[in-house]
């Protein structure tokens, strides 16, 4: 990017936490929390020295920060910890009763509702560890795990914490061929799967999945099966092994291994536009800690909620949201293995309203099917038991903020938008929901330890109202150490454009408003060139969702004669919108309207759906080719739906 972002910002709505939320919150004031921050930035060391003693260690660290070689950090050097010890055991004592996991199977019949105490979990973890350790896992090995959404797949990955393995779990939808080369890149020696898993009332056959990739990786001795829908798979003897079979008799015996504050936690992968994925590694104590403060701040949790976040644990949002930050506070976690939509759409609503769901977390691609689902949905339920919803993955834009904060938060509940990557661990900028009075669209301000700022490409920080690039300026603690066997790509791709003064570079786009505000404009890579004038994706897309008929949208640009970039619009439809050119004129009238000339798309393309990730991520790039004409290059192994694309390019011929 040569030159700043023209940000066209038209949000003026305000919404204060309610008297009564901030009365009982752990936070409670604009000063409080101002006052947290500028400690935690400007002494670093003595902020995190504090919080961390709310984790258990073995040993405490001789030093909280290592700076010294840059872009390495190491956090609590000397200090000996385990981030399963800190999930289970720790809590045994007091709470080891308490339902840490209940979890609900897509097909909802009587044994799909299990609940497992804290002090099951526990039992379960130290017999899973024990098979781990029997099959020739130790401290540093890597296991690959490749699961649907069932507790044991928490069991697995606190197993593997348990003894120092080092888990990389591998999202439940991916292929053989992306399977191949995560287990590859970590050479993982054994693999944990099942033999399906259920999809809207579909079996996604793993077993045969991993069966497949398994011809291709060598490092593979040994396989760990699941019995989770029973259909006939084929074991390969002396290799595979069903996880009944593997634990029958074994000991609930295990210690945790008293582990390096830095001992690698977990890799997990994350496609880059361009390239082999990229392996983001974890370490343990630093990465626990930004788990935990930030579920209990952020989420304002307390022991009798019923925490609800819908990620799947195959991305970082499972991760740190579904099991090591609510576990290490020792709260109850809902888990819910299948589709939003099955058998109805109200499925989630049901699951709220059974199980008194008073935290919910989900994305903004969901969030955006709910509303084209319709409103009739959630209010089949009774949802009372909410008290915070958040909300992760994207800009948020506004309409659908309004929505979730009135058919889903009944006006009462706080919205967290929380900005964060794989990369940053746990959320980085966000609101507190006692304290800060929120903006549609806006994830706020940064968490505690986080030097967030807004800055142009030579690194200085841009007045508010101009958007950058977004970078934090110094380490963190939940921050990734390295990309796994690539020190090389790590510092090209997140320290190298601001080398100079050793800020990490987002990758995303940022404003910061009037009131010091961030809004995320989208990754830089999608922003628009319009006659020169730099424009993100996600104003013009919430322009769009902004008309009654359209409820998701994403804007690309394509090469355009005289204007260099002109705006490309795939815009998906409410229920009872028709798709006529009165209406394309409509729609390009109305950006006009909000935002201006320069923004109003030249082409309006209608679409049942839109290309994304398998986390919900719109795939603009894939978009941009198709508004060019041209085909498709990179890595697609994260296209949720290869169909959509070839329907798109249908439509334009
Ligand atoms: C947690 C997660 C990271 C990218 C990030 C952004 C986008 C995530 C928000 C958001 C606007 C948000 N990890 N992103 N959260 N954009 N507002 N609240 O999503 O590694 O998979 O993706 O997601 O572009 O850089 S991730």
């Amino acid at each position: 990017m040569s030159k700043n972002i023209d940000s066209v910002l038209n949000e003026n709505r305000v919404f204060p936490p309610s008297e009564a939320f901030t009365a009982r919150a752990a936070l409670r004031t604009p000063e409080e929390y101002a006052r947290l921050h500028r400690w935690s930035v400007e002494q670093p060391e003595a902020f995190w020295a504090e919080q961390a003693e709310g984790l258990d260690w073995f040993r405490k660290w001789d030093r909280v920060r290592n700076w010294d070689n840059p872009p390495f950090a190491k956090w609590f050097e000397g200090g000996r910890i385990n981030a399963a010890f800190n999930c289970l055991d720790r809590h045994l004592a007091e709470r080891g009763d308490k339902v840490a996991i209940q979890w609900e199977g897509e097909p909802g019949t009587a044994e799909d509702r299990r609940a497992l105490t804290y002090r099951d979990l526990h039992r379960e973890v130290c017999v899973f560890a024990n098979v781990l350790k029997a099959r020739g896992v130790g401290k540093g090995d890597t296991v690959a795990i490749y699961m649907p959404l069932v507790p044991e797949l928490a069991i697995a990955m606190l197993a593997c914490a348990r003894i120092g393995a080092v888990h990389s779990i591998i999202f439940g939808g991916f292929s053989a061929p992306a399977l191949v080369d995560r287990i590859t890149d970590a050479s993982s020696k054994v693999v944990v799967t099942a033999d399906g898993g259920w999809r809207r009332g579909q079996v996604v056959p793993l077993k045969h999945i991993v069966d497949d990739a398994l011809k291709n990786t060598p490092t593979v001795t040994s396989c760990i099966v699941l019995k989770r829908t029973g259909q006939a798979v084929e074991m390969v003897p002396g290799r595979d092994v069903w996880w009944d079979a593997a634990t029958a008799g074994v000991s609930s015996e295990c210690p945790a291994e008293e582990l390096d504050a830095e001992h690698p936690l977990f890799i997990l992968y994350t496609s880059g536009s361009t390239g082999k994925p990229k392996g983001i590694l974890h370490t343990t104590g630093g990465y626990l800690l930004g788990a935990q403060l930030t579920t209990r701040y952020v989420f304002d949790l307390r022991h009798e909620d019923v925490y609800w976040c819908t990620a799947d644990i195959g991305w970082v949002t499972g991760h740190s949201y579904v099991v090591y930050g609510p576990l290490a506070n020792g709260a109850t976690v809902l888990m819910y293995e299948g589709a939003p939509n099955y058998p109805g759409p109200d499925r989630f609503w049901e699951i709220v309203a059974r199980y008194k769901v008073s935290i919910f977390y989900t994305a903004p691609t969901a969030i955006r099917a709910f509303i084209k689902w319709g409103d009739a949905e959630p209010a089949k339920h009774d949802l009372s038991s909410l008290r915070v919803l958040g909300s992760v993955g994207e800009p948020i834009n506004p309409e659908a903020w309004m929505w979730y904060h009135r058919v889903i938060g009944g006006e009462r509940c706080p919205i967290v938008d929380t900005w964060w990557q794989t990369e940053t661990g746990s959320i980085a900028i966000t609101p507190l929901p006692g304290i800060t009075p929120t903006k549609p669209g806006s994830a706020t301000f940064p968490f505690f330890g986080i030097d967030a700022a807004v800055v142009d490409d030579k690194g200085n920080e841009l007045p508010n109202g101009q958007g950058g690039f977004l970078v934090i300026r110094q380490p963190w603690p939940s921050m990734l150490r390295t990309l796994w066997g690539d020190d090389e790509r790590f510092r090209d791709v997140y320290w190298k454009r601001f080398a100079e003064q050793g800020y990490y570079l987002a990758g995303d786009g940022a404003v910061r408003d009037q009131d010091g505000y961030f809004w995320i404009l989208g990754r830089i890579d999608d922003v628009l060139n319009v006659s020169g004038h730099r424009l993100s994706t996600m104003e013009v897309e919430s322009a769009l969702v902004g008309h009654d008929a359209v409820v998701e949208a994403a804007v690309v640009g394509f090469n355009h004669e005289i204007k260099g970039e002109g705006v490309a619009a795939f815009v998906t439809l409410g229920v009872g919108a028709v798709k006529t050119d009165a209406l394309k004129d409509l729609l390009k009238r109305h950006v006009r309207d909000t935002i201006g000339a320069i923004a109003a798309p030249d082409q309006i393309h209608f679409t049942d759906s839109l290309p994304k990730t398998r986390s919900g991520k719109i795939m603009r790039r894939l978009l941009r080719d198709v508004a060019n004409g041209v085909e498709s290059k990179g890595d697609m192994s994260t296209l949720e739906d290869l169909n959509i694309l070839a329907k798109l390019r249908e439509e334009e011929d």
